[in-house]
C-alpha cells in the first residue's frame, strides 16, 4: 500500500504548515492550528495554521492587486498557464489521488477519478479560452452596431466541501482563471492538506511563468473565512459548495450587499427503476451510487422507486451485491468503500438508521458501525438499505452516509411525483427501454432536477455538461457548457459611426 510520508514529502506537506498563501508567498495564519486526521487509520496526518482577519485581508488586498493585471493579459494566455496546471496535474495524479483517498477517505479509485476530473476541466478551460464568445445583435438605426462582449468579474471566492476537496475546485478556479478572474480558496476544514497541495502545484507554475502574488490564495480558515469572504464587496461572486444550511447563510450575506453567487448544495437523488430496467446495467449503477464516496457525494444515490412488478427481484438482486461489498483502507484496492469523513458523520448515520424506524421504515440490510481490526478509527459503517416511505422527514434530508432508501410505485406518473417531491433537486435518472417513458421522463412534466440521466446512475458526471440543481439544491451551475458566464460581467455595446444621433424606439429630441 502506499507510503504515505513519501507522497506527503512529494506534495511539499510538511508535519506542520503555514495555511496562507498568495502564491508563491506562505505565512502562518493568526488563528491557531488546524489538525488534519485521517479517518482510514485514525492517525494525525499534518497540522496547518488558519487565518485570522489581518491575514484575511491581506490575502484580499493582494488579490485586488493581482486582478488589476490578470484581466488584461489576453485569454488564450492565460489559457496557456492552465495548460501547464493540468500538465502538472498529471504528473501528480498518483500522489494528489492518494493524498485525497489518505485524507478524505474515497477510495483509491475514486481519488485518482478526482484528479482526473482536475485534469480534464484544465482542459475544457484551455479550449474555453479561445472560446468565450459573445454575441452580436442587429441594431434598428442606422450606422449602428451592437454587440456584447464578457469582461472578467474580479475576486472569486470558492468555498468547497471535503468530499471532493479538490475536483469542485478546480472547476471554479480553472474556469474562473482563464475568464480573467483571481481566486480565494476557503477549503473545508477536514481536508486542509489536500488544498495546500494543490497551492504547492500551482505555484509552482505562476513562479515559472512571473506571475504576480495574488492569482491564487489559499485561505485555510474555520467558519469565520466564508463569513468573512460572503460579507467582503471586494469579492465578486462567491462560489460555495457544502450543506443546505451554509449556503441558505452564505446565499443571504452575499445578496444583502448585492454580490453573486453561485451555490452547489444538498441532493436527494433518486434512481426510478421501471419494470423493462435492465437490471444488469441498472443494479451496479445503483450500488456505485449509493455507497461510492460511502455515500458521501451530493450525488449520491439516496431514493430508489422501484416499479411493484420488479420490486423483489430489485431488492433480491440488491442484497446480493450488498453481500459482496468489501469495506475498509481505501488505499488498498480490493475495497469498494471507505470510512465516513469523521466520528460525527457516524454519529449521524446512527441518528438517520434510529430516524428511520422511528418513522415506520424498517431495514432490508441493517446498519452498523464495525469495529476491531481495520477499523480502529471509528469511522467505518456498513452500507446498508431500508424500505421506507417518500414522505418520511427522514427520506426528506439528505443524510451524508450510505444509506439507501427502496419506495415502491404502481404508475409512472407517481414514480416521477415521489421523485421531485422533495426539498432538493440535483440529480436523477431513469432506468428504462421504453422510449416513452424516457422521454416523459425528462420532458417539462418529467424530472425536476439540474442533472437528469437515462440507463446511467446519478452520480460521476462528466465535467462537460454544467453541474448542479434546483430547489435546495441552491440553482448554480458549474463545469461545462456555458457554465463560464457565471464567471464574466456581460457588456452590452452600441457603437455609432454616423454622423447624426437617431434615438431608439424612433424618439425625436430636438435641440
Ligand atoms: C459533489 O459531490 O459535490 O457527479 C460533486 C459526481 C462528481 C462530482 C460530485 N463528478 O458525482
Amino acid at each position: 500500500m502506499a507510503d504515505i510520508k513519501a507522497v506527503l514529502e512529494k506534495l511539499k506537506i510538511a508535519s506542520s504548515n503555514k495555511g496562507l498563501s498568495t502564491g508563491q508567498k506562505f505565512w502562518d495564519g493568526a488563528a491557531g492550528t488546524l489538525i488534519s486526521w485521517s479517518p482510514v487509520d485514525g492517525q494525525q496526518i499534518a497540522d496547518v495554521t488558519i487565518a485570522g482577519e489581518s491575514d484575511y485581508n491581506q490575502l484580499v488586498d493582494s488579490a485586488v492587486a493581482a486582478f488589476k493585471e490578470w484581466r488584461l493579459v489576453p485569454a488564450p494566455r492565460r489559457g496557456e498557464i492552465v495548460r501547464q496546471i493540468g500538465d502538472s496535474l498529471r504528473g501528480h495524479k498518483q500522489d494528489l489521488g492518494i493524498l485525497v483517498s489518505y485524507e478524505m477517505g474515497k477510495s483509491l479509485q475514486e481519488g485518482l477519478g478526482e484528479v482526473q476530473e482536475m485534469i480534464d476541466i484544465c482542459d475544457f478551460a484551455v479550449g474555453l479560452s479561445r472560446q468565450l464568445y459573445g454575441l452580436t445583435m442587429h441594431s434598428e438605426r442606422t450606422d449602428h452596431r451592437m454587440y456584447e462582449q464578457w469582461h472578467p468579474l474580479g475576486v472569486v471566492g470558492i468555498i468547497s466541501a471535503f468530499n471532493f476537496p479538490v475536483a469542485v475546485w478546480s472547476w471554479n478556479a480553472m474556469l474562473a482563471w482563464v475568464c480573467g478572474n483571481v481566486c480565494i480558496w476557503k477549503p473545508s476544514e477536514k481536508t486542509p492538506l489536500t488544498a495546500l497541495a494543490c497551492q504547492h502545484i500551482v505555484a509552482e507554475i505562476f513562479e515559472k511563468n512571473n506571475l504576480p502574488e495574488g492569482l491564487s490564495c489559499l485561505l485555510t480558515g474555520d467558519s469565520n473565512a466564508g463569513k468573512w469572504l460572503s460579507a467582503d464587496h471586494r469579492v465578486a461572486l462567491i462560489s460555495a459548495t457544502g450543506s443546505t444550511r451554509m449556503g441558505r447563510q452564505v446565499a443571504e450575506t452575499v445578496a444583502k450587499r448585492l454580490g453573486k453567487s453561485l451555490l452547489e448544495l444538498g441532493g436527494n437523488n433518486a434512481i426510478i427503476i421501471t419494470p423493462s430496467a435492465d437490471l444488469k446495467v441498472a443494479i451496479p449503477a445503483v450500488v456505485f451510487g449509493a455507497v461510492g464516496t460511502a455515500g458521501q457525494r451530493c450525488t449520491s444515490t439516496r431514493r430508489l422507486i422501484i416499479h411493484k412488478d420488479v420490486y423483489e427481484e430489485v431488492k433480491t438482486r440488491l442484497v446480493k451485491a450488498y453481500s459482496q461489498l468489501r469495506i475498509g483502507n481505501p488505499l488498498d484496492g480490493k475495497n469498494h468503500v471507505g470510512p465516513l469523513i469523521d466520528q460525527q458523520s457516524v454519529q449521524q448515520y446512527e441518528v438517520a438508521a434510529t430516524a428511520v424506524k422511528e418513522q415506520g421504515g424498517s431495514f432490508l440490510i441493517e446498519p452498523q458501525k464495525l469495529q476491531g481490526l481495520g477499523f480502529e478509527s471509528g469511522c467505518y459503517v456498513a452500507p446498508c438499505i431500508a424500505e421506507v416511505e417518500n414522505h418520511f422527514p427522514i427520506v426528506q434530508h439528505e443524510t451524508f452516509a450510505p444509506v439507501l432508501y427502496l419506495i415502491q410505485y404502481d404508475s409512472l406518473d407517481e414514480a416521477i411525483a415521489l421523485q421531485n417531491d422533495v426539498p432538493q433537486g440535483l440529480s436523477s435518472a431513469i432506468f428504462t427501454l421504453n422510449i416513452r417513458e424516457a422521454e416523459r421522463y425528462l420532458s417539462a412534466s418529467g424530472s425536476d432536477c439540474g442533472i437528469a440521466n437515462v440507463n446511467i446512475g446519478t452520480s460521476g458526471a462528466e465535467i462537460g455538461g454544467a453541474f448542479g440543481g434546483e430547489k435546495e439544491t441552491g440553482g448554480g451551475r458549474e463545469s461545462g457548457s456555458d457554465a463560464w458566464k457565471a464567471y464574466m460581467r456581460r457588456q452590452t455595446n452600441t457603437i455609432n459611426y454616423g454622423s447624426v444621433l437617431p434615438l431608439a424606439q424612433g424618439i425625436k429630441f430636438e435641440i
